[in-house]
């Protein structure tokens, strides 16, 4: 089944590659057909070509919108060989056919990935004749070898000079990785056109929702998300992990292939390769830490849950304050900042066992410290802040999309709090409760998170009850080396409300002062009364962050 590649049809906007590909064709004798600029390529590799208007006897028009876009080319693509009416019909037609396409598309992303909002540019690259040209080639595969990849060009060359052809098995294959390639260009159109031309008032419909629904307004949110156009989009395969969350999992890192400078396509400046664990604890460090922008913020992240995070004056106290949160914990962590590393800050670094360590950039001498002192450091300069607007959960057979959770909701500014038990508290208490509440998004719940001086110093997470993560909280406020019982004069924040009042009586018995917490429970009135009793102020946020 192996059919000689005679007769060849070449229409690339990637050049590269063409030149290992012209030589192949030329010994071989294949008669090659070709669009405009490929086929001046060709020529000057020496290899002579028939341009396609010249086949098709209609010039290529319209800015070359319409080129291949033609019987002459699609005839001799899709017409079966292995069917007597259909070799009939090319001859009658005096149409040849092709054995090989040779296809790659105007680069859309790229040039979305440019400049978003260059709505004319961007359109102009949406192209039509080559997905069709591989489209066709790939549906006759029974016939016809299509190859989208340059990378795959020394291999064609190799077949093509040798006269080997390919079997039906490997035709298949690449037919099966062109459908990948056209879906995938689809599914970045898609996205960009989702992203850029949402639903107009004028027309009455909901795309999303099951037809129950009556909630219009719930489903244009959900657009206004981006949701809907993220369940369509196209991942670039960025490279294979060496394993996944352990060494019996396979894993992969994709990217977006519209966005640019974010957290997956960071930038790194030394150490290790990152693994699968290492991009989830530093994803959740850094977008922690982005949570508390214009502030600088340093988180110190374990198992995607912080085990310190600090504001500072400097980014080196910031990141002092967070490491002295949990510093046995610390060992080991990926450190965040949202603002660039210090000389200080990376000589505080140097002692501590750190995996990874990403921000937005570095000073030039604080880098080559870390660059020449810390050979295992993974460092990561990532250029934008967290663009993400949805997030995925699969779920078996299914999946589950959500607008992502940001600290922007009415309850989590404090000028919306409800004062439920104890007096207003000073202004200081008022913006470590600002500050609790903020850094308590990035706890898993249940969280409980206690701080001072706009930095955590005790917390309790990922527990399936709240008492437990209010002892936990307070145990690691009050196990520090030197004894110092920091869960006093503490303020609290809990990512939901408490069910009963023993989680808040556990808080109030180390001594905090204060409480923030979303209230809502049906004994509400239990934990307010508790809180009363001990003398303590609480505000209630009506806003919760659950974290799973
Ligand atoms: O504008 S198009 O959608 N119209 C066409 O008929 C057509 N045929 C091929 N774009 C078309 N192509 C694309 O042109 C190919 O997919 C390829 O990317 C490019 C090659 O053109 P040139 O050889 O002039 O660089």
């Amino acid at each position: 089944s192996n059919h000689p590649i005679r007769r060849v049809l070449v229409s690339v906007y990637d050049k590269a590659g063409l030149d290992v590909l012209a030589p192949a064709l030329a010994q071989a004798g294949c008669a090659v057909v070709s669009t405009g600029s490929t086929a001046r390529q060709l020529s000057r590799l020496g290899l002579s070509v028939q341009e396609v208007s010249d086949l098709t006897g209609f010039p290529e028009s319209f800015d070359g919108k319409v080129k291949t876009l033609d019987p002459h080319i699609h005839a001799g693509i899709l017409a079966d060989r292995s069917k007597a009416d259909h070799v009939r019909q090319l001859r009658d037609l005096n149409i040849e056919p092709f054995d090989l396409v040779v296809v790659n598309l105007y680069p859309f992303a790229d040039t979305v990935r440019q400049d978003p909002d260059d709505q004319a540019a961007i359109i102009e690259k949406i192209d039509i004749g080559g997905p069709s040209m591989v489209r066709a080639a790939a549906k006759n595969s029974g016939t016809v070898l299509v190859v989208t990849d340059p990378a795959d060009y020394p291999l064609l060359a190799n077949r093509i000079s040798s006269g080997q052809g390919f079997s039906l098995a490997e035709r298949h294959w690449f037919a099966s990785k062109a459908f990948s390639y056209t879906a995938a260009y689809e599914a970045s159109i898609s996205q960009w056109a989702g992203n850029h031309w949402p639903r107009p008032e004028s027309l009455d419909v909901t795309g999303l929702g099951s037809p129950e629904s009556d909630d219009d307004a719930q489903g244009q949110e959900l657009e206004d998300t981006g949701l809907a156009t993220t369940l369509t989009r196209s991942w670039n395969m960025l490279h294979a992990l060496r394993y996944g969350e352990n060494p019996q999992q396979s894993a992969v890192i994709y990217t977006d292939p519209l966005s640019q400078d974010s957290f997956a396509q960071a930038e790194q400046l030394g150490g290790k390769a990152m693994s699968y664990n290492n991009y989830v604890d530093a994803d959740a460090a850094w977008r922690s830490v982005w949570d508390f922008a214009p502030h600088i913020a340093v988180a110190v992240v374990k198992h995607n849950n912080p085990c310190g995070l600090a504001l500072g004056e400097t980014v080196a106290q910031a990141h002092l304050k967070a490491h002295a949160c949990d510093p046995m914990s610390a060992y080991g962590g990926v450190i965040a900042s949202n603002s660039p590393v210090s000389l200080e800050m990376a000589q505080n670094i140097r002692p501590i066992f750190t995996e990874v360590i990403v921000a937005p950039d570095y000073d030039p001498e604080a880098l080559s410290l870390l660059q020449s002192t810390k050979t295992n450091l993974r460092i990561l300069k990532v250029r934008r802040p967290p663009q993400g607007t949805v997030q995925i959960h699969t779920i078996d057979g299914g999946l589950l999309a959500q607008s992502m959770d940001r600290i922007d909701a009415a309850g989590d500014d404090p000028r919306n709090w409800t004062l439920a038990a104890g007096q207003q508290v000073d202004e200081a208490t008022l913006m470590d409760l600002h500050f609790a509440w903020r850094a308590i998004r990035s706890v898993k719940s249940n969280a409980i998170l206690l701080a001072k001086d706009h930095a955590a110093v005790g917390i309790g997470m990922g527990q399936v009850n709240r008492v437990d993560s209010c002892r936990l909280a307070v145990d690691r406020a009050n196990s520090l080396a030197d004894g110092e019982r920091r869960a006093i004069d503490s303020v609290a924040a809990s990512d939901a409300f408490f069910p009963f009042a023993d989680g808040a009586q556990v808080l109030i018995d180390a001594g905090i002062k204060a409480i923030v917490q979303p209230g809502g429970s049906i004994r509400d009135q239990e934990v307010i009364e508790a809180v009363e009793q001990a003398g303590i102020s609480m505000y209630l946020t009506g806003t919760r962050h659950f974290f799973h």
